[in-house]
């Protein structure tokens, strides 16, 4: 079975930033774990070109669209070949083939019925390439996905049977719960589809930067819908509607996405595969959302990282190890400096380098920097045992997507050889003339090392690769299986002596991120809003809804055992859905002048023990030097209604 892995493809209206950097890292780790493990692979990446927004990008830097979107482009594929990036195909929707392989995917939709053509009359935003029905707009006037404000647009449109895919999303969804990875994140899906689907609206008459309709329209006022255009690269890139020459690797194994384009990749992609008659990608990733020291990464802030002055100051594969490291697959996650150091000094540097530096230095004054694993499994047979369990753990991590547990994981053999050094301590049993036992420990630490170096290949190859060279070995299939699956010992070999891996850090290596000044918006007007929101990290208000606050009513109250501070609560949010929460409030309220009354609930918190006891959501409160007191409607309210 051959495996094919997708980035999203990258809009052209400016450089990438460690958002994107991060994306392709992990794609490039999957693709580059899958070669290791001798899969048939296939990896795209590339740039999504047409569109208002692009137009407009162009317009303000006073320079033709197509010249404009080859120099952006440009940055993006530089970049990732200064991080090879091993990708097998870097795709332009301005590419020839990928725009005849759209035509050709919208007249199969058209033939089939899926496509039909009305007037469209909406609200668009020019920046999420989206319209939105007036319900859904804030004020009757902002996007609800960013707050810009939208433009009413009245179009003639060709319009995609999306209502008509709604119960087969639905069925697909229910039959492959592991089809969004996280799995949690399947949720936002279905509760968006069950709030019903509309057509959409896939052709636009209102600017000509797009793949121009199929030839035998003959209608040429229409451009095709950007998202339209771009998803089909994922198929277009394998030769769809022109040669088909890759089409074999379809459907994809993994497709990553950021989870603000998860919409668009777990409702509108699958429904157009289903009206292609196409089988739907095994998975579609969705990871987070990445900050800088905490903050919203903007243009207008000064803030924005730049991968590439990172990976000079820090080193390219340092950069990766840490993003994979540092954040749960599908958390977002926070880039500051002090944390990247702090990794890269005590997990690469001291962990890992220094082993390496160790058994060269030891090698080097016992036998001549002669290693030999004769005797190995005599001395350490425990540590291979637990090696190789180590070893085993990894995949399922990977294949998950976990790249901070793989990570973690692996990491666990540099301590069983870190701790095996300090238990045998090689130099003692020198002088106690035991230099078989010493010689055994420099082997066993030289095959930890040539395990964990192919296993961490798919994230540091060169770094990795440098290590295998010392041990004398290369990273390929072949060495996976002879050491990872087959759990072979090194031959007999001299080790090599390479520099320092991994140089400490001692200091911030790029200037720190402006901070915002806090700002007031109370006085501004409703147009700047957006603009503020960037400069000063305020959130956008599906933020704010992506929190559920229900009023909920408690109905018992009672006291927890030996705890000074925690009330064990039942709340009722209405529907028969009675909450467990366990609150910090007893200096504060009695059970007595709780029970009965009603608090407001964040009610979508992910349970925790407080405990041992379970709590499932949490209580609003304002607290000050005078106390804490709940926050309560004013009047009483069904329970269960949303706060908001
Ligand atoms: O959405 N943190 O392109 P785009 C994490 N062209 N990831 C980030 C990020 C951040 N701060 N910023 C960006 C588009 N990303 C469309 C995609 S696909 C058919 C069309 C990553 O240039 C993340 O993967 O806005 C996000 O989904 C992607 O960049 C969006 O890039």
């Amino acid at each position: 079975m051959s495996k094919y892995i997708t980035t999203p493809i990258y809009y052209v209206n400016g450089e990438a930033h460690i958002g994107h950097a991060y994306t392709t890292f992990i794609a490039d780790t999957i693709a580059r774990y899958e070669r290791l493990k001798g899969e048939r692979t296939y990896f795209l990446t590339g740039t999504d070109e047409h569109g208002q927004k692009i137009e407009e990008s162009a317009q303000k830097n006073n320079k033709p669209t197509q010249e404009f979107a080859n120099e952006i482009s440009a940055t993006f594929k530089s970049l990732w070949d200064e991080f090879d990036i091993g990708y097998d195909k870097f795709i332009r929707t301005t590419d020839e083939d990928h725009k005849i392989g759209v035509q050709k995917a919208f007249e199969t939709m058209y033939a089939k019925g899926d496509i039909y053509k009305d007037f469209y009359e909406g609200h668009y935003c020019v920046s999420c390439e989206t319209f939105f029905p007036e319900t859904q707009l804030i004020d009757g006037e902002f996007c609800p996905d960013c707050g810009r404000t939208t433009n009413v647009v009245k179009e003639e449109s060709y319009f995609f049977r999306l209502s008509k895919y709604e119960d087969k999303l639905l069925a697909y969804y229910e039959d492959h719960p592991d089809f969004v990875l996280p799995r949690s994140r399947i949720n936002e899906v279905k509760n968006f589809v069950k709030g019903g689907l509309r057509d959409l609206s896939v052709t636009r008459t209102s600017f000509t930067w797009g793949v121009k309709m199929p030839k035998s329209f003959d209608d040429d006022k229409h451009v095709m819908y950007v998202w339209l255009d771009a998803l089909l690269n994922y198929i277009t890139a394998l030769g769809y509607g022109k040669d088909e020459a890759n089409m074999d690797y379809w459907p994809a194994s993994i497709q990553l996405v950021g989870k603000d384009i998860l919409r668009f990749h777990a409702i509108y992609w699958p429904a157009f595969l289903m009206s292609l008659e196409l089988p739907l990608p095994k998975h579609i990733g969705a990871h987070g959302w990445w900050t800088r020291d905490g903050e919203k990464m903007s243009k207008s802030k000064g803030n924005v990282i730049a991968p590439k002055e990172v990976a000079d100051a820090y080193g390219a594969e340092n950069l990766r190890y840490f993003m994979l490291r540092e954040v749960p697959f599908g958390q977002d996650g926070d880039f500051s400096q002090r944390a990247f150091i702090d990794r890269i000094n005590s997990e690469l540097s001291n962990d890992l380098g220094n082993l390496l530096n160790r058994i060269i230095g030891m090698s080097g004054k016992y036998s001549e920097f002669n290693i030999n694993s004769v005797d190995v499994l005599k001395y350490h047979k425990k540590e291979l045992t637990k090696m190789n369990e180590v070893l085993d753990s990894l995949d399922v991590l990977m294949e998950n997507l976990q790249t901070h547990r793989y990570l973690e994981e692996l990491w666990k053999l540099f301590a069983i050889g870190n701790k095996a050094i300090e238990e045998h301590a090689p130099w003692v049993k020198m002088k106690e003339n035991k230099k078989d036992e010493a010689l055994a420990t420099v082997a066993l630490i030289a095959n930890i090392l040539a395990r964990a170096s192919v296993m961490l290949h798919p994230v540091m190859p060169n770094t990795t690769n440098t290590i295998a060279d010392a041990l004398n070995f290369e990273i390929n299939n072949n060495s996976y299986k002879k050491f990872i699956l087959d759990k072979n010992m090194l031959e007999p070999f001299v080790i090599k002596k390479v520099p320092p891996l991994f140089p400490r850090v001692e200091e911030l290596l790029i200037p720190e991120a402006p901070r915002a000044e806090p700002n007031s918006l109370k006085d501004t007007p409703k147009e700047n809003k957006q603009v503020l929101a960037e400069e000063d990290n305020l959130i956008e208000i599906g933020q704010f809804f992506e929190t559920s606050l229900q009023v909920g009513t408690i109905v018992e109250a009672l006291e927890v055992p030996k705890s000074k501070k925690l009330l064990k609560l039942q709340v009722d949010l209405g529907e028969e859905n009675v909450k467990q929460i366990v609150a910090g409030i007893k200096e504060f309220y009695t059970t007595e002048d709780l029970l009965g009354t009603q608090a407001c609930v964040v009610a979508n918190l992910k349970p925790a023990k407080l405990m041992g006891m379970l709590s499932e959501g949490m209580l609003l409160a304002a607290k000050d030097e005078d106390g804490l007191c709940l926050v309560r409607p004013e009047k009483f309210k069904k329970p269960g209604t949303p706060i908001g």
